[in-house]
């Protein structure tokens, strides 16, 4: 048996694997499958992922970042400068959050097409007069793609009086750019208007999730090597790792250098603690910690020592790892995990695991 196999054969383990797959939306195996591997190692912050945002079927983005756009038709209830002004503040909301930049043209074929237009307008989805549907426009691509038509029936005003064309553009732009609706009733993408003040909008959150789940943030693509000015390693550092984590009791321990992280099951926050401070025999860098939850113990492994803990609190002096019957070659150990069902525990050193 690989120790893939022992580690899915244990119930527990692969009640807590389903669990996880079914939060990411992947097939539900209960078995540590390569695409589970791939979500557990992408950096997330210790924080569960809230997300309200939909793509469209396929995922369609445009695959370059300067798009052009062309306000092809204007209306008559707007100056043509507050429709302009209205626009590029629409598109400016997108662009202040992915690394997209848009370009105005007056004349040829744009990506981004803007036309007010009544009633059928050959497209074969015709507008139905004042209320009702505002504007629709087109996931991105070739011909009609990205494209943007507003409901010329609707009284579009600049201000907050009958439909303001900001807020209808902006929320038109991210369906061109690739967003569908969002559940989130904060979200610009929530499928109902919401007067939106034009003068300082911010995305909310949700959308710039959305945004950047298809384009990336505004430095993605500028990598640099951030070093922590902090005495806890910052924990949103998409290249933080930890030296070991263990369940104990409710919570999750997470140790790195001189810190530790306690999370609550229940509790989304994170606070570093100082090793030393709480653990002042574990002192800094510990290699490796598993808990048996039967006997709310857990056990820490520095070098060729470990501790056995009942909660935060130490249960007497440390003691060598060769109790356990590792052979006296091994001077520290990499991980370890205790399997409920088996009641086995599994130590990694190297290439190598003894159990
Ligand atoms: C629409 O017409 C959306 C456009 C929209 C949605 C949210 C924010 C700005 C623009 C079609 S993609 N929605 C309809 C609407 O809100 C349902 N109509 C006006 C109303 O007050 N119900
Ligand atoms: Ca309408
Ligand atoms: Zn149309
Ligand atoms: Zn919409």
């Amino acid at each position: 048996m690989t120790v893939a196999e022992m580690v899915t054969a244990d119930a527990s383990f692969s009640r807590k694997i389903r669990v996880m797959q079914k939060f990411f939306g992947l097939q539900v195996t209960g078995k540590l499958d390569y695409s589970t591997m791939a979500v557990m190692n992408k950096p997330r912050c210790g924080m569960p992922d809230v997300a309200n945002y939909h793509l469209f079927p396929g995922e369609p983005k445009w695959t370059k970042t300067t798009l052009t756009y062309r306000i092809d038709k204007y209306t008559a209830t707007m100056s043509k400068s507050d429709v302009d002004r209205a626009i590029d503040m629409g598109l400016k909301a997108w662009s202040d959050a992915a690394p997209l930049s848009f370009v105005k043209t007056n004349q040829g074929e744009a990506d981004i097409m803007i036309s007010f237009e009544s009633g059928d307008h050959g497209d074969s989805y015709p507008f139905d007069g004042p209320r009702g549907t505002l504007a629709h426009a087109f996931a991105p691509g070739e011909g009609l793609g990205g494209d943007t038509h507003f409901d010329n029936a609707e009284r579009w005003t600049p201000g907050a009086n009958g439909f303001n064309l900001f807020t209808v553009a902006a929320h038109e732009f991210g369906h061109a750019l690739g967003l569908g609706h969002s559940s989130d009733p904060t979200a610009l993408m929530y499928p109902t208007y919401k007067y939106q003040h034009p003068i300082g909008f911010r995305l909310p959150k949700d959308d710039v999730k959305g945004i950047q789940a298809l384009y990336g943030t505004k430095h993605s693509g500028q990598k640099t090597s951030v070093v922590s000015e902090s005495p806890h390693p910052a924990h949103c550092h998409p290249n933080l790792s930890f030296d070991a984590v263990t369940a104990l009791g409710n919570e999750l321990l997470f140790f790195k250098d001189r810190s530790f992280w306690r999370r609550q099951t229940q509790l989304t926050t994170l606070r570093a603690n100082s090793i030393a401070a709480s653990f002042p025999q574990l002192m800094a860098n510990v290699d490796a910690a598993y808990e048996i939850a039967e006997r709310g113990t857990a056990y820490f492994f520095k070098g060729p020592h470990y501790w056995a803990t009942r909660g935060l609190r130490i249960q007497g002096p440390p003691r060598l790892i060769y109790d356990f019957g590792l052979p006296s070659i091994v001077q520290k150990i990499d991980a370890a995990v205790h399997l409920t069902s088996s009641k086995k525990t599994l130590f990694f050193v190297g290439e190598d695991f003894y159990r």
